[in-house]
């Protein structure tokens, strides 16, 4: 008699050591930190022999070519800051909602920002050097705890100054010496100032290895375990330090780890007097609600002037931030990544425990009403942030929801809608298919056109020019979503579901509007076929499709017709209460070889792989929950290979 094996895939969840979980909370929770650039460069504020330096504030020496000695005595010993008030600096954060500060505690120039006895680095400081011989960074990093501000500092591995390198830091003579130096004077920072986050930078010197990375950041743990540090402590890899650096940029879609986005008010990090390039409130508004939506933190610059102030511009602006934050921090701060699996045109959406936020850039004319997918939650209400007593009516559908809102604007910049929900949000579970995915079959003469920039889904569409082509995807769920881009060049097209006509759509746009959710269906729970057709108009452009999938279906786990394997378990479900998820697949008889497991977003991304062993441990930290689609296949021969796939849900 055949042997029947029981395959079956276990889950178990390990939680993250409660100590790497703790010491990132309170970064994750913040969302929102200033960066100071401060240092001897500011004296310069931009200029140089009667000329404009052509780069940043910080890079004059470099890129000015100014010598040590002439830096020495141009801009480090005339550096009298008698106006810098740490109290207010602190007092401009705050009011800002901004979390933390990041201060230069020594930048490229190499000249300290705080008293150093290091040889080697002394007397190269603003204490011993200087006519002020103040320490900033013992006045800000006490100022901070009485604010309830967190202290932190920036620190350069590059360094202009230490006699060990040369050539402005790509030469280097002794390292063992310079890394000694640094050592020691890391060593002061933490033991004086107590810094919660070191955010290393000029690392890319090819002298800077990612094992001096490692190196240091285990050094550093040894002197404060609970010291987070970014990644440009090594080379900027995933490995490297605890969140990664996007610098004057927000990532499309997120990073699937912890981020912080840096950005300049202005153009320049360092003071320059003639910058004044500085961007509106509603542009660091937006982008400080964009990086929360993303999971990401945003880190806002000011480069202080060589009398000590923060340039009022920057003031203003912050200013504005608080005030927006004062009315909706709550939308922002503590708040993780939107559960929807693609962007909307209207704004952004921050999620935490018992609320959806939903924060809307473009107010919506006409019936003023915004769409988003279903919710699997029960929906208790939805208001007005800025005013609980308003609230919004909305409706419900087997796969979506749609709020209808008042006629203006509470804000001018950014009016949140709160969504409150039982528990955890959890959006029904959609697949999208793209329109390169071997789902979806073309008739005519399509073309593919890839990296548009314009705002595709994945940067990708197929067109056609020709009316009467369409496009055609069969798909299991329970409604679906035709997702296109509207432009004047564009006319109707013919949507059919299951063979009948159902709806002609307006393609047609005065300007360019990509992703636009433009037919939209509830279905019985099943098997359909929805196909576009090109009826008027120069171009017709498919994007994707939105399918919802009923959660009460257990998809079917296809088995590879050649093998004699069983069934594997249906529908697997991961609920992490940490993020460490360990894959076991588990064979009574126990004499298979390895598996390769793979594991994809709905729209074929590959999140995580394993192509050899019988086991994997994944930190799924930062992956989103949702649907993910997995593949296992099991080698036990030659000839016996299993092959299945299937839907796996990852419930944050
Ligand atoms: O070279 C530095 C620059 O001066 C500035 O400090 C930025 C801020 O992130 N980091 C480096 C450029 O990536």
């Amino acid at each position: 008699m055949r042997t029947i094996m029981r395959w079956s895939v276990f889950i178990a969840l390990f939680a993250l050591s409660a100590a790497a979980q703790d010491r990132m909370t309170w970064w994750r929770d913040a969302r929102f930190g200033m960066f100071i650039h401060w240092g001897a460069y500011a004296q310069l504020h931009g200029w140089w022999n009667s000329q404009r330096t052509t780069g940043l504030g910080e890079w004059i020496m470099n890129d000015m070519r100014i010598s040590i000695p002439n830096y020495e005595t141009s801009a480090a010993a005339p550096f009298n800051p008698t106006q810098f008030n740490a109290a207010a600096w602190v007092g401009t954060a705050r009011a800002a909602g901004q979390k933390y500060i990041v201060i230069t505690s020594k930048h490229h120039e190499g000249f300290s920002m705080f008293t150093t006895g290091v040889a080697r680095f002394s007397p190269y400081d603003i204490v011993e050097y200087t006519p002020w011989k103040q320490d900033p960074l013992t006045a800000l990093s006490a100022e901070c705890k009485a604010q309830g501000v967190r202290f932190c500092v920036y620190y350069s591995i590059m360094d202009w100054h230490h006699p060990a390198q040369s050539n402005y830091g790509a030469a280097m003579s002794n390292k063992t010496q310079y890394v000694a130096d640094m050592k020691a004077q890391l060593q002061e920072i933490i033991s004086r100032y107590d810094p919660d986050v070191i955010w290393f930078d000029g690392e890319w010197q090819s002298w800077w290895t990612t094992a001096d990375g490692t190196d240091l950041h285990q050094y550093l743990l040894g002197l404060k375990p609970t010291l987070i540090v970014n990644n440009r402590i090594g080379k900027r890899a995933l490995t490297d330090g605890d969140f990664g650096t996007p610098e004057q940029t927000i990532p499309t879609d997120g990073l699937d780890y912890d981020w912080e986005s840096c950005m300049t008010i202005n153009d320049t990090w360092g003071y320059e007097d003639f910058d004044v390039n500085w961007k509106t409130g509603l542009t660091l508004l937006t982008n400080l609600v964009d990086c929360a939506s993303k999971g990401g933190n945003f880190l806002l610059n000011v480069g202080p002037t060589q009398a000590g102030i923060i340039p009022q511009p920057e003031v203003v602006r912050l200013d504005t931030m608080g005030a927006w934050l004062t009315v909706y921090g709550e939308s922002i701060y503590g708040t993780r990544t939107s559960i929807f699996p693609s962007a909307f045109t209207w704004g952004k959406v921050t999620v935490k425990t018992g609320k959806v936020y939903l924060h809307v850039i473009t107010w919506p004319g006409g019936s003023h009403q915004l769409t988003i997918p279903a919710l699997k939650n029960t929906v208790s209400k939805v208001y007005l942030l800025n005013d609980t007593n308003v609230t919004c009516p909305y409706t419900i559908s087997n796969s979506s929801m749609t709020v209808t809102l008042p006629a203006a604007a509470p804000n001018r910049y950014v009016s949140v809608v709160a969504v409150a929900v039982n528990g955890e949000p959890r959006v029904s579970d959609s697949l999208y298919i793209n329109n390169t995915n071997a789902a979806a079959a073309y008739t005519g003469a399509w073309t593919y056109s890839g990296g548009r920039g314009l705002g595709d889904y994945k940067d990708d569409v197929h067109y056609t020019q020709t009316n009467g082509d369409y496009c055609e995807v069969t798909f299991k769920g329970i409604g679906v979503d035709y997702i296109t881009e509207r432009n004047s060049d564009e006319g109707q097209v013919d949507i059919y579901i299951d063979g009948v006509f159902i709806a002609t759509v307006n393609c047609s746009n005065t300007s360019r509007q990509t992703q636009q959710v433009l037919f939209h269906r509830d279905l019985a729970s099943g098997t359909h076929t929805l196909r576009a057709v090109k009826r008027s108009g120069q171009y017709m452009i498919f994007d994707a499709l939105r399918i919802r999938i009923d959660p009460a279906a257990v998809p079917v786990i296809e088995q590879n017709s050649r093998s004699a394997a069983p069934a594997i378990e249906p529908e697997l479900r991961a609920r992490a209460a940490g993020n460490m998820v360990r894959f076991t697949v588990k064979n009574v008889s126990g004499d298979f070889r390895n598996i390769s497991f793979r594991l994809f977003r709905p729209d074929g991304v590959l999140v995580r792989e394993l192509t050899s062993g019988k086991t994997c441990t994944w930190d799924m930290n930062g992956v989103p929950g949702g649907v993910y689609c997995y593949s296992l296949t099991v080698t036990r021969s030659a000839s016996r290979t299993g092959t299945w796939s299937g839907v796996l849900h990852l419930v944050r």
